[in-house]
Order: C-alpha cells, then sequence, then structure tokens
C-alpha cells in the first residue's frame, strides 16, 4: 500500500443515489483527492460489493464512501469486509425522507462500524470533506487544500446579513 497516494472509492446503491453523491466527487475533485466512482448495490450486486470490498486495499483506497437509501445495508455489508474506514451516506429517500436509510446506516451494532453523515445533500458533501481529512493524514498536497477550502469557506461567511 502507497500510503501518500491513497484514493477514495465512492460507491452508490442506484444510479439514482448519484445527484447526491456527485456532490461528494466535486468536492473531492476540488481538494485533489484521488477517487473513484462506483454503483454497487448490496441486494441488486452482492457479488459486486463482494469482489470491490474485499480487493479495496490492495487497490489503494485509503476511504470508502458509501451512499444508500431506504433499507440501507450498503455501507455497513462494505465495512463487514474491509477495515478500510466506511462513511455512509443516508440517502434521502421518497417515502420515509431518508429517516429509515440513517437508521439502517447509523445503528450499526458493536464491531463492525460506519461513520454516519447527515442525509442527503450535507451528508455526501461532509462525507468527502471527512474522506479528505483521512487522506491528508498521509498526504500534504491535500491537507494543504482542504486548509484553504475552509480558510475560503470562513472568509464567505458575511459578518451582517442583506
Ligand atoms: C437503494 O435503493 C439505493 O441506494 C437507492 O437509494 C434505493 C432506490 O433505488 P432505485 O429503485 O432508485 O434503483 O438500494
Amino acid at each position: 500500500m502507497n500510503k501518500k497516494n491513497l484514493k477514495v472509492l465512492i460507491v452508490m446503491g442506484s444510479q439514482s443515489d448519484y445527484k447526491t453523491m456527485k456532490l461528494a466527487a466535486k468536492i473531492l475533485k476540488i481538494l485533489g483527492v484521488k477517487f473513484e466512482t462506483k454503483i454497487i448495490s448490496a441486494h441488486r450486486t452482492p457479488k459486486r460489493m463482494y469482489e470491490f470490498s474485499t480487493t479495496a486495499k490492495k487497490n489503494n483506497f485509503g476511504v470508502i464512501i458509501a451512499g444508500a437509501g431506504g433499507s440501507a445495508h450498503l455501507p455497513g455489508m462494505i465495512s463487514a469486509l474491509t477495515s478500510i474506514p466506511v462513511l455512509g451516506v443516508p440517502i434521502e429517500s421518497k417515502k420515509l425522507k431518508g429517516l429509515d436509510s440513517l437508521l439502517s446506516i447509523v445503528q450499526m451494532p458493536k464491531g463492525i462500524p460506519v461513520g454516519t453523515l447527515a442525509i442527503g445533500d450535507d451528508g455526501a458533501i461532509n462525507a468527502a470533506l471527512l474522506a479528505a481529512s483521512i487522506i491528508a493524514n498521509n498526504n500534504s498536497a491535500v491537507s494543504n487544500k482542504l486548509e484553504k477550502w475552509r480558510a475560503s469557506q470562513t472568509r464567505s461567511i458575511k459578518k451582517r446579513p442583506k
């Protein structure tokens, strides 16, 4: 494993999750983090999930961001198959507004962790920022870009409302 060049794997259960998960990709691009995106469904493509999860470490992935909606077992199942940190993004579902996704992802029984972010777009963006922070531990270029991104966000907040 080359710790300096670790990549992020962004996975999602369905094409329909991409409108949210592409926000994670956008942030990683800005921060200069190498990443790949894939559709992997725990229930529709279980063999694909097994294959990617069990080879992710040797393929130099350092963090996995997994977005899933409904009965969202994808992040937990991936975490069961690899010790790479897994960040779960609960997709906002139509019927229950993502509460189903959130509870499925956040309530992992002890032993197999999933770092769970907020429901929907905010969760996808924060998952990317958190993934970048983890990658930044061994990558000074990403660390510098992350510091600059934060400083720019701070500067963008006006002192008074208009
Ligand atoms: C989950 O089912 C996916 O993560 C998605 O959020 C949800 C609905 O999928 P589609 O029916 O839109 O393909 O597996």
